[in-house]
């Protein structure tokens, strides 16, 4: 599989919120500090997740709560949920109070 640029891979077993969260900056590619479809798409796409466009819909759906067409700060937690949830990555907390 090529990819045009390289990325830093998500920590194998269990990971921290503020790991998650550094990792899924690498796709903001706008740096914006939010998160769009298409960028949560690409991420979940370096995870070699199958379904990935439709999981990165339903993320949307469900963390974009302003409907806005992002994942803003303020929603973060509910996209970290999501994962948690929908994706079976595990995070040793959800609370993150490192903003
Ligand atoms: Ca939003």
């Amino acid at each position: 599989m090529a990819f045009t640029r390289y990325h830093r891979a998500l920590p194998q077993g269990e990971t921290t919120v503020g790991e998650f969260r550094a990792w899924l900056s690498q796709f903001d590619a706008n740096g914006d500090g939010t998160i769009s479809r298409e960028e949560l798409e690409r991420a979940l796409r370096s995870l070699n997740l199958w379904f990935a466009r439709w999981k990165a819909r339903e993320a949307m759906r469900e963390a974009d709560a302003n409907r806005n067409g992002v994942v803003d700060r303020d929603e973060m937690v509910r996209l970290y949920a999501f994962a948690q949830k929908h994706l079976h990555i595990k995070m040793s907390e959800l609370e993150d109070n490192s903003y």
